[in-house]
């Protein structure tokens, strides 16, 4: 795990030139808590109760931000997201690869919020997570199961990943820093 720390520090330091704000979702049990207490380095992660869904957050560097929710139901809710989504960067998208029963709806889940009119352009990370279980997909079902092909006007990229190890995190986030470098470039709104 040492190895994984100092290279994820490696990739964060290359981060703290391009500040970026990275909202992580996917529903819940997808493991995404479990992901950002893999980034985290030494930051504690802050939990923030909010009426109706609980918003984790980390930083890892300065400049970077992590976002983490849970996403599912509760439509009434999703206008609180905006000041979340409103100017994120990148999305990080966790799925539970062997939850074949949960696809449809972690489907319908990424392309309501990637459609959102906030989130127009942004650059998409899906982490095909849980591939230790013996029944998970691999990462070209996952691609046809969400329909990864029908996000159009972004780039999206899929990682194979075990949370729990780290295996394959590292990857997903080095892809998501390129791409999210390439979004920024192209929209300097900052
Ligand atoms: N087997 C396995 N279990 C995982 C993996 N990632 C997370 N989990 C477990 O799945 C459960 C839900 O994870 P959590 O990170 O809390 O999901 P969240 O609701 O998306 O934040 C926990 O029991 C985790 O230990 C993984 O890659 N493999
Ligand atoms: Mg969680």
């Amino acid at each position: 795990m040492g190895l994984f720390i100092s290279r994820l520090m490696n990739l964060f330091e290359d981060w703290s030139t391009c500040p970026a704000r990275i909202v992580m979702l996917g529903l819940d049990a997808a493991g995404k808590t479990t992901v950002l207490y893999k980034i985290k380095l030494n930051e504690t992660v802050t939990t923030i109760p909010t009426i109706g869904f609980n918003v984790e957050t980390v930083t890892p560097v300065k400049g970077l931000q992590f976002t983490v929710w849970d996403i599912g139901g509760q439509t009434k809710i999703r206008p609180l997201w905006k000041r979340y989504t409103e100017n994120c960067e990148g999305l990080i998208y966790v799925v539970d690869s062997a939850d074949r029963e949960r696809m449809s709806e972690a489907r319908e889940e990424l392309f309501s919020i990637a459609e959102s009119e906030e989130m127009r352009g942004v650059p998409v990370c899906v982490l095909a997570n849980k591939q230790d279980l013996p029944n998970a997909l691999n990462s070209s079902k996952v691609i046809e199961e969400l329909h990864l092909q029908k996000l159009t006007g972004r780039k999206w990229y899929i990682q194979a990943a075990c949370a729990t190890s780290g295996e394959g995190i590292f990857e997903g986030m080095e892809h998501l820093a390129t791409m999210v470098k390439e979004f920024k470039h192209n929209n300097k709104h900052y």
